[in-house]
C-alpha cells in the first residue's frame, strides 16, 4: 500500500511508502564476469583503457584513516576536484585539481574534532542553489552532519552547519543529497548506522534545514543501514531512497509518495 504524500505543513510528515524488501540473494556463479571476459561483447574489459601508473594523494599528516571520497569541481574552473572524509583524522580534505591530472600539493582541510568528529561518508552537491557546489559529512562519532557551504571558488564558510544530533542521527555513516520533496531545492538523508534509520532534513529556504527532521525506517526494516542513495527508482518522477542494511541483510527501498 502506498502512502499518499502529505503536506508538512498540515503535520504530515511522511512522503514516503515502504517498499518491498530484498533478502538476501544466492550469487548466481554462471552469471559471474571475469576480466578479459566481457558478458557484453560491447563491454571492453575492465582496465583496457587504464594507466598501469598511479597517483597518490595526501598521507598521514593530511588523510588519516580516508573512509570515503567524492569527486566534482569544487572550485567551479571545470576540473573536477577531490574530497575525502579522513574517520581518525577529524576532517575533510580537499584537493584541487590544478592542470590535468595534477593537484595542488597543500591540500584544503575542512572541519575538525569540534565538528566533523569521525567522518565516514562525504558528498558534494549545489546545496543552496548558488552554482557551486557545497560539501555535507556524516560523522559517525558526532552523531551529526556537517555542512560546508561554499562562499567562493575553493573557499568554503569557516563555520559549517551542523544538522541532526544524537536523537535524531545515530552514528550516521552514509549521507547523500537529492531534491526529496520536489520543491527544487536538495534535501539531505542520512543513514544512521546505531539508529537503525535514515533521516531526511529538507530545506526549507536557501541554507537552512527543518529543525524537525523526518525519520524512516527502523530496527525492524533498517537494521543498521551501512549505505543511503536517493534516484527515481521506479520512474515516477520522484525521488526513491534505498539502504543497504548491514544486519538486515537486506536493502530497504522508500518509494516517494507521487
Ligand atoms: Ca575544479
Ligand atoms: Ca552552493
Ligand atoms: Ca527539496
Ligand atoms: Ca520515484
Amino acid at each position: 500500500m502506498a502512502l499518499v504524500r502529505g503536506s508538512r505543513a498540515e503535520g504530515s510528515t511522511d512522503p514516503w511508502s515502504e517498499g518491498a524488501l530484498v533478502g538476501p540473494q544466492k550469487t548466481d556463479r554462471s552469471g559471474s564476469w571475469s576480466p578479459g571476459t566481457p558478458r557484453n561483447p560491447a563491454q571492453r574489459p575492465l582496465g583496457a583503457s587504464l594507466s598501469a601508473a598511479s597517483l597518490a594523494l595526501g598521507g598521514p599528516g593530511t588523510t588519516s584513516e580516508p573512509f570515503s571520497v567524492a569527486t566534482a569541481d569544487l572550485d567551479g574552473d571545470g576540473d573536477q576536484d577531490l574530497v575525502s572524509a579522513n574517520f581518525t583524522g577529524r576532517n575533510l580534505t580537499v584537493f584541487f585539481q590544478l592542470s590535468p591530472g595534477s593537484f595542488a600539493a597543500a591540500p584544503l582541510a575542512l572541519g575538525g574534532s569540534a565538528t566533523t568528529f569521525g567522518p565516514v561518508s562525504v558528498a558534494a552537491a549545489d546545496l543552496d542553489g548558488d552554482g557551486d557546489q557545497d560539501l555535507v559529512s556524516a560523522n559517525q562519532f558526532g552523531d551529526n552532519l556537517t555542512v560546508f557551504f561554499q562562499l567562493s571558488p575553493g573557499s568554503f564558510a569557516a563555520a559549517p552547519l551542523a544538522l541532526g544530533g544524537s536523537a535524531t542521527t545515530n552514528a550516521p555513516v552514509s549521507v547523500a543529497a537529492a531534491d526529496l520533496d520536489e520543491d527544487g531545492d536538495q534535501d539531505l538523508v542520512s543513514a544512521n548506522f546505531d539508529g537503525n534509520n535514515l533521516t531526511v532534513f529538507f530545506q526549507l529556504s536557501p541554507k537552512s534545514f527543518a529543525a524537525a527532521p523526518l525519520a524512516l525506517g527502523g530496527s525492524a526494516t533498517t537494521n543498521f543501514p551501512e549505505s543511503v542513495a536517493a534516484a527515481d527508482l521506479d520512474g515516477d518522477g520522484d525521488q526513491d531512497l534505498v539502504s543497504a542494511n548491514v544486519f538486515g541483510l537486506n536493502l530497504t527501498v522508500f518509494f516517494g509518495g507521487r
